[in-house]
């Protein structure tokens, strides 16, 4: 088949060379699960509570406990059986192979069972994330030109089902709404919605439609064909679009449940937002699934929930932010939680940079050990090796996980540095992309000819081929592991009457690492809004609450470079210096 347009092709002689070296080994989705199910019916699988997630936590903690107990558990078989009754509802639905479909479930089953439907009769999932609103949405429908949209139910002060009452209205290619949950439409929606629990009542599963995994007839993907579409933290003005294969994702599960010592024994306990590409696949759910482990949603990484799900489900393993990080090692050196974590044996942190002085606390306070995890949904992941002295593992964020992985660090001239020195990072390698998804101009910027991705990140190697980041030469936030590119905010910002111009810069915080800080010069003549009021207006614009400028400071002009460009260094410095000021 050719392929999708607006990919990138892995050019042939490449991914002959993959092959050739094992990496790609010719799997997908959904003869994976096939595989498992057929091993070990019984063995199982998916751990998942049964009051749905609590929504809107993004990667950071919530303040307030979930109660919800842990209710479904499903075994390898279940959840193939599962997965291959709604693949044939969608398809009932006229849901195709490649056809697109956003979905935006949080740490539920539905999740699990949804994507993996989607995945069987190859339709790709568009990940959206729990706390994205009406202009990422709409962004990610239009972009990926979706036909059905897959949300749960609602939640306090959102209704999912009214977002996509309108995102539909506006989206003629948007045939479907689906939800995982009650599918009552709001007055006025443009057509009726699906309920999953409908899809999975189908009377006949897909595999006696279809009846082979890769089959001839063209039902089912092929390992080199698009899997889904994940999403770019990004720095550009809306999230980009990340087309990931079949068999180079596999591929990074099956080293990541490696590097991350998986066995069929393991528990992985998902603490972030599942759909999220470090706790999706680093080695995430879906390394558990190919170890044919067991997988535990949490529904909030709060301390006591997510500890008391690693004392209840004798949990193994599982990777957090480092703001999450902090409050675990905080809550249980203070005693405010105390659960039985004996079972624990791994403790990840990855998404932001976490502190050599924050990590030295992991095993004394957790007792287990600390792998670090330096990642990006377009490919490359790091992993600190569990067996390797402990200062290795609290000070670097670890070295590539396959022996293919090529990195480069350049100056600003895209020379090398010398060994030791910091610079920007670039990397090719069998499963880092080839492009962003219809992005053509984008993508001449963010790859050079010859393949190599520019990460944005500025890293130093050690002499012992460990990774360090150092910080960032792209225009985004971390924000405790969330990431948010300044143009976007700017953008919305700009939409306001009363603003001339905007700059979003990071600054300083103990706790998530960096916050945002929007500047703005008003136009002359105006009533002038204050901050807060700036900040209501870009909630109001729809988008995630992450990105919600943190303080909004007025100012008269911005400071500028030799050249005039906006000075964000310069930004930088006055956000940190009015960071400790009430905002
Ligand atoms: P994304 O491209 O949205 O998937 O985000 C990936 C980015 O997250 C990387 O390019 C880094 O900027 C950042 N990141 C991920 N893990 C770490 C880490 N352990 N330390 C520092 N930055 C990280
Ligand atoms: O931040 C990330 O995107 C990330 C972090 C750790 C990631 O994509 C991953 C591991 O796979």
């Amino acid at each position: 088949m050719s392929p999708l347009p607006g990919v990138v092709p892995w050019p042939p002689e490449l991914a002959e060379r993959w092959r050739a070296l094992g990496y790609w080994r010719g799997e997908t989705f959904g003869s994976m699960l096939r595989e498992r199910a057929a091993e070990h019916p019984e063995r199982p699988a998916l751990v998942a509570p049964a009051g749905g997630p609590i929504q809107d936590t993004g990667t950071t903690p919530v303040g307030s406990s979930a109660t919800g107990a842990a209710d479904a558990r499903w075994t390898y078989g279940e959840l193939d059986e599962r997965a291959d009754r709604i693949a044939a509802g969608l398809r009932a639905l006229g849901i195709r192979r490649r056809d697109r479909v956003v979905v935006q479930l949080g740490n539920e089953s539905a999740f699990v069972e949804t994507v993996f439907a989607l995945f069987r009769i190859g339709a790709l999932p568009v990940f959206a994330l729990p706390p994205h609103r009406r202009t990422e949405i709409a962004s990610f429908v239009a972009q990926a030109e979706a036909v059905a949209y897959v949300v749960g139910g609602p939640v306090p002060g959102f209704d999912p089902r009214e977002l996509a009452a309108e995102i539909q209205a506006e989206h003629p290619t948007l045939r479907h709404v689906i939800v995982a949950g009650d599918a009552t439409a709001p007055a006025g929606a443009r057509h009726p919605f699906v309920a999953l629990d409908d899809l999975r009542a189908h009377p006949r599963p897909y595999s006696a439609i279809v009846d082979t995994p890769h089959d001839r007839g063209g039902w089912a993907p092929t390992p080199d064909e698009v899997a889904f579409l994940q999403l770019s933290g990004g720095s550009t003005g809306v999230p980009k679009l990340i087309p990931r294969t079949h068999d180079e994702y596999l591929y990074t599960l099956r080293r990541s449940a490696e590097l991350c010592g998986l066995t069929p024994a393991s528990v992985y306990l998902a603490a972030l937002p599942v759909a999220h590409n470090y706790p999706l696949s680093s080695p995430g759910i879906m390394g558990a699934f190919y170890a044919g482990a067991r997988a535990v949603l949490a529904p909030s990484p709060d301390a006591d929930t997510a500890l008391g799900l690693v004392a209840r489900e004798r949990v193994t393993i599982t990777g957090v932010v480092p703001p999450v990080a902090l409050v675990w090692l905080d809550a249980v050196a203070g005693g405010t939680v105390e659960h039985d974590l004996s079972s624990l044996e791994v403790l990840q942190v990855g998404g932001a940079k976490f502190s050599a002085e924050a990590a030295r606390r992991v095993r004394p306070t957790l007792g287990c050990t600390l792998q670090q995890v330096f990642g990006m949904a377009e490919g490359l992941v790091n992993y600190t090796r569990l067996d390797a002295d402990e200062e290795t593992i609290v000070t670097t964020q670890g070295r590539p996980m396959a022996a293919h992985d090529e990195l480069r660090v350049l100056d600003e001239d895209d020379a090398p540095v010398a060994l030791g020195e910091s610079g920007a990072l670039l990397t090719r390698g069998p499963y880092t992309i080839q492009g962003y998804y219809r992005a053509e101009e984008h993508n001449a910027r963010a790859f050079t000819p010859d393949g190599w991705y520019r990460t944005g990140d500025l890293v130093r190697l050690t002499p012992r081929g460990d990774l360090v980041v150092e910080g960032r030469d792209k225009d985004q936030i971390n924000r405790g592991g969330e990431k948010i590119a300044a143009e976007e905010v700017e953008n919305h910002l700009l939409a306001h009457p009363a603003v001339h111009d905007a700059a979003v810069v990071a600054m300083p915080d103990p706790y998530l690492g960096e916050r945002t800080c929007a500047f703005v010069v008003l136009r002359d003549g105006v009533d002038p809004p204050r901050p807060v009021e700036l900040r209501r207006f870009v909630r109001g614009r729809g988008l995630a609450d992450f990105k919600v400028p943190d303080r909004v400071e007025l100012v008269d002009a911005f400071p500028r470079t030799n050249v005039g460009k906006v000075s964000k260094k310069d930004l930088r410095l006055l956000a940190a210096s009015r960071a400790q000021a009430p905002a």
